[in-house]
């Protein structure tokens, strides 16, 4: 621990308290030390609640001693008074856009492109520095002798506006470059940005001051650094990587791009660590590959790559092209996001019931596919981001993720807008639509017998690939079956013969026979996957096994008490709770019955299935209200991935999932450096599982 001012006296190397003025320059050193380890290195060097108390004794200092005021000093960053504009700045050399490319074509024409305008001999394979394209806003910092003495965003290139006053807020951006001989003029281009936690987290603070969110990180970042009263800014954390120059004045221009960034870093200047050079095309394109699968895990957002010519020398000699400069080019992904109309908003009835609102969109083209549907999670989620119909909304797809809209265009509001009702019956059986009070999702009160939306479902679970496994029976095929009347629980399906099946619209003979065949095949199969069909709730494939090797035989789990469904490695009380309702009900005993007696049947002593599941051991506890999970939700998804959900918190705890309104649960693993987690962090942990397999 360092001394402070206020404890009497300096020990080891930090001055005498006595002197204010040692003592100032060094605990200055020591918060840009600490800035430039947290945010350009990664790599935190001081507790915050340090940093905190050695920022609060400067700032006293600086109070006591106005005639210190220095300009690199951290206590500079928190913000002037606003301002009444911004005043336009013209770049001394404009700052160039970048041409784009979306599919493999475009990168090896950009390569050819690259080696024509050099002359290369086909067979000598060009240097690419290859590196991320941030989703944020272009800046240009100016450095005077090493200081910071001017910021302009891009604009159009040419002119910008001056937002040094916002700059100066953010952390991560050095006020003075760490040189002892810097040049005399730089300018460094890189861009601003809003990290994805900063992001939620940003967003929570509107909500709770009933202030309007932000619909994604960019925007927000652009938000916050368009603001005239910078003491907004500076409550903001923002982000900054260098990936540019312009001006040079007093130094020699480093011979290439890898050693403009290596040189940034030395100067403390943050530049993004998920870099490379590279061979040709197919280097580039396996870049392009590699940060595609890790891009969901970044901490920011990016809309794909970029490519640079290496060498400074070919960069020259290959100039530019329309303000854009033909040494590099930007590999773009889909576009995740887009706007559409809300046509209408339905509900969907799952398997269990739930009832999830849909809305039913105008066609958009998003994340590489057209979308029709987008889900709006429960009812919470409409009424939170006020959804509705004839609105106009921006939609995100993102990979594989179903598309969902992320909120409306409130400028783009008509009078006509209709708000959503929850239905209070089924739109499929009519039965009663209910909400149990912690719960955030709805569901049809008529289960399998009453609604055939929740037969539908609970038939294509079964059907499914790691359930039963029948080949060829798909969800149109259960459908017609179901609307018919021809089945109406699992065990009906085993009645099926050919004449019936062939009988339905788009059967031939020929298909009859094979789902006929693939039903047969389907009796053989194992305990597991028996129980895991059952569609039980919160009985994923994971605790169906774990049920198989534990109990042995379907009846024992039947007939398990909650205190004998406790024992099961990983069960929890949700999940016991639900799997003694499921047998509770008679129609669910006698449907196991009645398939065992159709001739499914399973190899008894199963050996025991013992791979102990990825969340094993591991403690979490959930705290404050997640944004889509309720309670119960987020314990059966722990609890199913092997993890114990505790009441709270202690060294021994893994994890807290924190959301709104977290209070001291929050405040305790703070305390006790216990990793929290928000709802995408959960997500994130829980697939990470999947990853691996
Ligand atoms: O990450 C980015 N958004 C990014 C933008 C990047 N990594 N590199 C860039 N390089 C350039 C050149 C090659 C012109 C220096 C850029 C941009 N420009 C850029 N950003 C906005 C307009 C241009």
């Amino acid at each position: 621990m360092q001394p402070s001012l206020f404890d009497g006296g300096g020990s080891g190397n930090a001055p005498d308290a006595a002197d204010w003025r040692v003592r100032a320059a060094w605990l200055i050193a020591e918060l840009n030390r600490h800035n430039y380890a947290y945010y350009a290195l990664d790599n935190p060097s001081i507790p915050d609640a340090d940093y905190d108390r050695l920022f609060g004794e400067l700032q006293t200092l600086e109070q006591l001693h106005p005639e210190l005021n220095t300009p690199d000093s951290p206590t500079q960053r928190v913000g002037t008074a606003p301002l009444p504009q911004f005043d336009q700045i013209t770049h001394s050399i404009p700052m160039l856009s970048l041409g784009n490319g979306f599919g493999d074509a475009d990168i090896v024409e950009f390569d050819r492109r690259v080696r024509d305008g050099l002359d290369t001999h086909t067979e000598t394979e060009i240097d690419y520095a290859v590196e991320l394209k941030f989703d944020g806003l272009a800046i240009n910092l100016r450095y005077e002798d090493g200081v910071l003495v001017q910021a302009a965003t891009r604009g159009d290139g040419s002119t910008g506006e001056n937002v040094t006053s916002n700059i100066r807020t953010i952390r991560a951006i050095p006020l003075r470059l760490h040189s002892d001989n810097p040049p005399k003029v730089l300018d460094v281009r890189g861009e601003v940005l809003m990290f994805k936690a900063d992001f939620a987290r940003l967003n929570e603070r509107q909500r709770s001051a009933e202030l309007k969110e932000f619909a994604n990180p960019r925007n927000a970042a652009a938000g916050s650094l368009r603001q005239l009263d910078s003491r907004i800014t500076a409550q903001r954390t923002l982000r900054f990587f260098a990936y540019g120059i312009g001006i040079l004045d007093g130094a020699e221009m480093p011979p290439s791009h890898s050693a403009l960034l290596d040189w940034y870093k030395t100067l403390g200047l943050p530049v993004c660590k998920e870099r490379a050079v590279v061979k040709g095309a197919q280097g580039m394109l396996g870049f392009f590959g590699e940060v595609g699968t890790k891009r969901g895990k970044l901490p920011y957002e990016i809309d794909g790559v970029v490519y640079k010519v290496n060498r400074l020398q070919q960069q020259q000699m290959l100039g530019f092209v329309s303000r854009a400069p033909r040494f590099a080019l930007a590999h773009k992904f889909p576009a995740e996001e887009a706007t559409t109309q809300v046509l209408d908003i339905e509900v969907q009835v799952g398997r269990t019931g739930a009832i999830t609102p849909v809305a039913r969109l105008a066609p958009v083209f998003v994340g590489g596919a057209t979308v029709t549907n987008a889900t709006l999670h429960n009812e919470d989620e409409v009424r939170r981001k006020d959804i509705q119909i004839g609105d106009t909304v921006i939609v995100r797809r993102a990979g594989d993720v179903i598309p969902e809209v992320v909120s409306y265009v409130a400028e783009r509001r008509s009078a006509t807008a209709q708000p959503f009702v929850m239905p209070t019956l089924c739109p499929i059986c009519g039965s009663e639509i209910v909400r149990l009070e912690d719960e955030a999702i709805a569901r049809c009160s008529g289960g399998w017998v009453k609604c055939p939306a929740q037969r539908k479902g609970g038939l294509q679970h079964f059907a499914s690939r790691r359930a039963m496994d029948v080949e060829g029976l798909g969800d149109q095929l259960i459908d017609q079956l179901v609307d018919r009347g021809i089945i109406t629980t699992a065990a009906d399906l085993y009645k099926l013969g050919i004449v019936k099946l062939a009988a339905l619209d788009r059967m031939a003979d020929k298909s009859a026979q094979n789902v006929v065949a693939a039903l047969e095949k389907s009796k053989s199969t194992t305990l597991g996957r028996f129980i895991y069909a059952l569609g039980i709730r919160h009985v994923g494939e994971a605790t169906a096994k774990e049920l198989a090797s534990h109990f042995g035989d379907i009846d024992a789990v039947i007939q398990a008490s909650e205190e004998q469904l406790l024992e099961v490695a990983d069960i929890g009380p949700v999940v016991a709770k639900s799997i003694l309702a499921f047998f509770s009900d008679q129609l669910n005993v006698e449907l196991v019955e009645q398939l065992r007696a159709a001739g499914v049947y399973w190899a008894a002593n199963l050996p025991a299935e013992t791979k102990s599941k990825f969340l094993s051991g591991k403690t979490f506890v959930l705290t404050g209200t997640l944004p889509t999970l309720s309670r119960d939700e987020a314990a059966a998804l722990i609890e199913a991935a092997g993890g114990k959900v505790a009441g709270s918190v202690s060294k021994k705890t893994s994890y807290v999932v924190a959301g709104a309104e977290a209070g001291s649960k929050l405040t305790k693993a703070e305390e006790l450096n216990v990793s929290i987690l928000d709802e995408d962090g959960l997500r994130t942990l829980l697939e990470s599982d999947h990853d691996k397999n």
